[in-house]
């Protein structure tokens, strides 16, 4: 039994959109954001507070790319994963990671010091630093889809779910007006996939059934 535990739109979207890619069956579980102050009891979920939590029977994983790369070796085959045999195996690694480590955090201090800590706390300066962080690092993305589709291997991959969750992050942080002309079209071109617009589906219907608003909204 798979099950996800997660927040409309939080990092925990990366697996959701690699669980709908694959068409495993699973049981997505909505919290409110954020969970470690809303609903004490996931503390014993997750210590962490965080979401992605996603266990496979009793297995708890709570890196969200991880989990992306867990669900496409664990329960392929699947177009999703690049094999180590493949050339492209070394970028497909680091597009993984660099979704997650390079791209999503100085987005998070930006949130952090521009939205979600106390008016005494802000401060323009820090989010304007890592907001130019963030944009300087994209300039990597550009590069290569400005010259092909995805990101490595010929084919979308969990390494361009990983790079897209930032994107998405980015649209709600108001980051997505820098975007390059190929950046921009690369995730509109994610955002039109049908795997994606499964998994947006199933948040919202399970915060429906599940009575969990959308917390995580675009301003
Ligand atoms: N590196 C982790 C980060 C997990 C994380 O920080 N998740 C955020 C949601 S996007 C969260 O739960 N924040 C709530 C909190 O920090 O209390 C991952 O990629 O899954």
């Amino acid at each position: 039994m798979l099950t996800l535990y997660h927040c409309h739109n939080a990092r925990s979207f990366r697996p959701l959109w690699t669980l709908e890619e694959m068409g495993l069956s699973y049981e997505l579980k909505m919290l409110p954001f954020p969970p470690r102050e809303l609903v004490p009891d996931y503390l014993g979920v997750n210590p962490l507070g965080t979401v992605p939590a996603f266990f496979d029977g009793a297995m708890r994983m709570t890196e969200s790319a991880a989990i992306c790369q867990y669900l496409v070796t664990r329960y392929g085959p699947t177009p999703l994963v690049v094999d180590p045999s493949e050339p492209d195996y070394g970028p497909y690694l680091n597009w993984l990671f660099f979704g997650e480590a390079t791209l999503t955090f100085p987005q998070t201090i930006v949130l952090r010091y521009s939205r979600f800590e106390p008016p005494e706390r802000r401060s323009e300066q820090v989010a304007a630093d890592y907001s130019r962080w963030f944009l300087s690092r994209l300039r990597g993305v550009d590069a290569v889809v400005s010259k092909q589709p995805t990101l490595c291997a010929g084919r979308f991959t969990v390494a361009d779910i990983s790079v897209a969750f930032a994107l998405m992050l980015a649209e709600f942080v108001g980051l997505d007006r820098k975007f390059s002309p190929a950046v921009a079209a690369y995730w509109q071109s994610l955002k039109e996939r049908e795997g994606f617009r499964r998994a947006v589906a199933r948040q919202d219907a399970a915060g429906n059934a599940q009575g969990v608003r959308e917390s995580l909204k675009q301003h």
